[in-house]
């Protein structure tokens, strides 16, 4: 059986949730080793197959800013070398795509060739990987990686068009496991439920999420529930006071359980500045969920206006809060974008798009 080892963020991001689910999706055909700061939130050890290694980073009073690249390099070398691993799939470019490719290189010293494949996420490329301070690094990493993917083809031209890359870039869009015990029955609530999800940064404008909801709620009997942690939390939870509407938002923090909650939501409210792919939007249409989101980066590829839900300019929370009332007060139309939207997940199931990366590795085995 081949070897791989992915390395991501262990937490609840998209790109670690896609490098964890894509892990457990592997393990028929590959042992896979997963190499980060912190077991991932959705595997579990005790899967056949399945192996996790801790990089520990040194403390030091002199170190404002603890090493974590040198330390995950050092980890990727000393797990090649001690499980022989084929491959390496890395999952963000920053700082993971780099420190595989010089890990690569301290390997090839030692006479142990191994491929890398990484997979460029979003923010790698939209935010923060076009940083000046950044960029060069980044570049190289891409460049250095024997394959790159990007989970769309907004992200794949974003990257051909601030980066300067000298190879070609795959498209393998994210996926999701469809819950096989689900149907649509439309026997939905009285009272309106609509959905956040998200880990709360600036891109995701969770203000808007809060302003769209107050608009609903004049004119429907609604509740907003957000879900998720991060550094606009507090904002959000202050502006729902200051607007009065806070007894119908529940802030629920972190879930492990989101399944539970789009099963029972009307709507999802995702009115981000820009969305590589929107992998919450992808899970909410599962449940045959509509989402009202922005034409901003490659959620548009997903959403489609018009027929799964609504893409509208970002920051036009007029537009989203009329096209969602528009959509809760019409049942034909409503039905229709539910319908619709649930088959369009069955698109993104991850029997279809495992095997795309699959193909890659086998490329990369030959
Ligand atoms: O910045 C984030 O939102 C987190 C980031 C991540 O890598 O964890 O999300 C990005 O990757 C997801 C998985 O591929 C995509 O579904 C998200 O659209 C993307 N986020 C952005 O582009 C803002």
């Amino acid at each position: 059986m081949k070897k791989i080892g992915i390395i991501c963020y262990p937490t609840f991001g998209g790109s670690g949730i896609v490098a964890s689910e894509l892990g457990r999706g592997l393990t028929n055909n590959f042992e896979v080793h997963f190499i980060s700061y912190e077991k991932p939130v959705r595997i579990d050890l005790a899967e056949p197959n399945i192996f996790f290694h801790k990089v520990t980073v040194p403390l030091y009073p002199l170190f404002e800013y603890p090493p974590y690249e040198l330390a995950l390099t050092a980890t990727i070398v000393e797990v090649v070398k001690k499980y022989n691993l084929d491959l390496l799939h890395v999952h963000y470019a920053i700082p993971h795509a780099y420190a595989a490719v010089n890990a690569q290189k301290i390997l090839d010293k030692e006479n142990i060739k191994i491929p890398i494949i990484t997979t460029l996420h979003g923010t790698d490329i939209s935010l923060v990987g076009k940083s000046p301070f950044v960029l060069s690094s980044v570049r190289y990493a891409i460049n250095e990686s024997t394959i790159v993917t990007c989970v769309s083809n907004d992200l794949k031209n974003q990257t051909l068009k601030y980066f300067n890359i000298e190879k070609p870039i795959h498209v393998i869009p994210n996926f999701i496991d469809i819950d096989k015990s689900f149907f649509l029955d439309f026997k939905k609530n009285k009272k309106k439920v609509m959905t956040h999800i998200s880990n709360f940064r600036p891109v995701k404008r969770v203000c808007d999420v809060i302003s769209i909801f107050s608009n609903i709620f004049k004119k429907i009997d609604s509740e907003l529930i957000m879900i998720g942690d991060g550094p606009e939390l507090n904002k959000a939870k202050k502006m729902s006071k200051k607007l009065r509407i806070h007894n119908n938002i529940h802030f629920v923090g972190k879930s492990r359980n989101i399944k539970t909650y789009l099963k029972k939501s009307d709507l999802f409210l995702l009115p981000s500045e820009s969305e590589s792919f929107g992998l919450v939007a992808l899970e909410a249409m599962s449940f045959g969920v509509p989402v009202i989101t922005t034409s901003s980066g490659g959620v548009t590829e997903l959403v489609i206006n018009n027929k799964n839900g609504f893409t509208c300019n970002v920051g036009d929370v007029n537009e989203m809060s009329n096209k969602s009332i528009k959509l809760l007060d019409d049942k034909k139309l409503y039905k229709s974008f539910s319908v619709n939207s649930f088959s369009t997940a069955l698109k993104f199931d991850k029997t279809k798009i495992i095997p795309e990366y699959e193909k890659c590795y086998n490329k990369l085995l030959e």
